[in-house]
């Protein structure tokens, strides 16, 4: 059944959204040369701006003014640098309403995910980076490493805002500068970050925002004067960018995808566990590169977990993402909302078992249920395939051994949840288990100081924490 809503008026007032925004070159607002694009509410299908397009000619404004500014911005003694990242934490904290609010309605994500844990981790990664700024003979890379020159880096449409600090503060603190590429979908929260640049008087050029879509995207990275590229999103599009920067000197970091096992071994305490699932694939609607999408569940457990998943999945809301109580949000976009029907498609003409509990979902907008499948192989899509999407698919083991080999049994290799009462077990795990980050007894947590990166298919290169400086320096003497 669909209904419809108005989006709560209260919190729509606290953000002031232009009619339409330029680029963020040289310290100003400037007009772009591509033709401009719309983004979207994906809770309702409303136009909420018009953004302009960045042609070749616009990111080669932004590389320049980049490089300008990188002669002063890297000189600059590291405590100055630091002063500027920490005025930008502060003007974050102070502007975390309307960054969250934004964020909620230019992505879809529930303003409680929003406020309590995009804004506020976003505000740390500036904090925790200010706090580098000076203290980079101790990034392991010899008593005076040296920043890269310019970084022009591309970000994706799910965490709009982190991605962007996840880059933007150790590129700075490491005296850096930046041009950086928002996803398509949602360039409103980085454009309201320039506005803080500007606000914390940070020297022109030393970030610039150039939105767009792949196009855009392929100018920036492929420019010859940008000397490190920094790219987040899809394994697909890392392997482009891999092959365009092929045989020149730029450093690059790709942080791709992931179909991350989450797995629960009979001795699990199973109510935690199980909040522990449902944060792990249903946190911002799946859209999680990290998502726990495949559930690793003992035998001797598996009719009790499942039992009380869908108990807890019938108490989820879907809805108005502006919504103090809205558990899953919209889904981005129209292209998105239809490449997770498909795979759930495939999933049911493959044989698995799809459930979802009964759940009204508005009529305009981008929704899906949260779903579960059950009675999945290996061999199945869902099995394989990153979903993004509030989709989980269910496979059980027998043994230790059989839960590591069936983990391992991806392409990808960027997360990982072990649920277990037994320390042994969790060590044994984390050894064996082919996966940047292991979670145990919790999942998808989140620190500046901890690095996170992948295996395999999931990219290289670590952002987050000392290791993450070192995408961003070369050894000095
Ligand atoms: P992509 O389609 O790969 O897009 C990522 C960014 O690259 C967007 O800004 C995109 O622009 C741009 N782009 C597209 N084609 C390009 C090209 N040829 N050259 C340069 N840039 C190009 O990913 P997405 O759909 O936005 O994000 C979802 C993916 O990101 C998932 O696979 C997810 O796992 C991954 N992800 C990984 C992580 C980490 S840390 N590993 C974190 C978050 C997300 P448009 O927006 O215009 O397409």
């Amino acid at each position: 059944m669909a209904f419809e809503y108005a989006p709560a008026p209260e919190s729509r007032s606290i953000v002031d959204i232009k009619p339409s925004y330029g680029l963020f070159i040289d310290g100003e607002f400037v007009d772009g040369h591509g033709s401009a694009f719309k983004s979207i509410n994906p809770a309702t299908e409303e136009t909420l701006a018009e953004i302009a397009e960045a042609d070749a000619a616009d990111v080669d404004k932004a590389v320049k003014a980049a490089r300008r500014a990188f002669r002063t911005w890297s000189r600059m003694p590291g405590k100055e640098r630091s002063k500027y990242l920490y005025r930008i934490a502060r003007i974050i904290q102070e502007r975390s309403r309307e960054l969250a609010v934004l964020e909620s309605i230019d992505n879809g994500k529930p303003i409680k995910e929003s406020r309590d844990v995009d804004v506020p981790i976003v505000a740390a990664h500036f904090f925790y980076y200010a706090g580098w700024a000076d203290k980079l003979e101790y990034a392991g890379l010899g008593a005076n490493p040296q920043p890269l020159g310019v970084a022009g880096q591309v970000i994706p449409w799910n965490f709009p805002l982190l991605m962007l600090a996840w880059k933007v503060a150790p590129a700075l603190a490491c005296g850096n500068t930046v041009v950086l590429k928002p996803a398509e979908t949602t360039p409103l929260t980085a454009l309201l970050f320039a506005e803080i640049c500007q606000q914390a008087d940070l020297p022109a050029g030393v970030v610039n925002i150039v939105t767009g879509a792949g196009d855009t995207g392929q100018a920036v990275v492929s420019h010859p004067d940008v000397d490190k590229v920094a790219f987040t999103g899809s394994t697909g599009v890392g392997k482009a960018i891999a092959r365009a920067i092929a045989g020149s000197d730029k450093k690059a970091t790709l942080e791709l995808g992931g179909k991350a096992a989450n797995i629960v071994f009979d001795d699990a305490a199973i109510d935690q566990a199980v909040e522990g699932i449902v944060g792990g694939i249903f946190f911002n609607q799946g859209h999680v590169c990290c998502a726990g999408s495949r559930l690793l569940v003992q035998e001797s457990v598996a009719d009790e977990v499942m039992a009380k998943l869908k108990r807890r999945m019938g108490t989820l809301r879907v809805g108005d993402p502006l919504d103090k109580n809205t558990d899953i949000g919209a889904i981005n976009s129209a292209e998105q909302l239809a490449r997770i029907r498909a795979l759930a498609e495939i999933g049911e003409d493959e044989g698995a078992e799809r459930w979802a509990p009964p759940c009204e979902l508005p009529s305009a907008g981008f929704w899906f249920p949260p779903t579960v499948f059950t009675g999945v192989s290996q061999a199945h899509r869902i099995a394989r395939d990153e979903v993004f999407g509030p989709v989980l698919s269910v496979l059980t083991f027998r043994t230790p051994s059989e839960a590591i080999e069936k983990a391992n049994n991806t392409p990808y290799g960027l997360s990982a949840g072990v649920w277990t009462e037994k320390g042994s077990r969790i060590l044994h795990m984390a050894n064996e288990l082919r996966a940047g980050v292991v979670w145990a007894n919790t999942f998808n947590k989140f620190d500046p100081a901890s690095p996170f990166g992948g295996y395999k298919e999931s990219g290289y290169g670590r952002e987050g924490g000392r290791q993450g400086l070192s995408a961003y320096l070369k050894a000095g003497a």
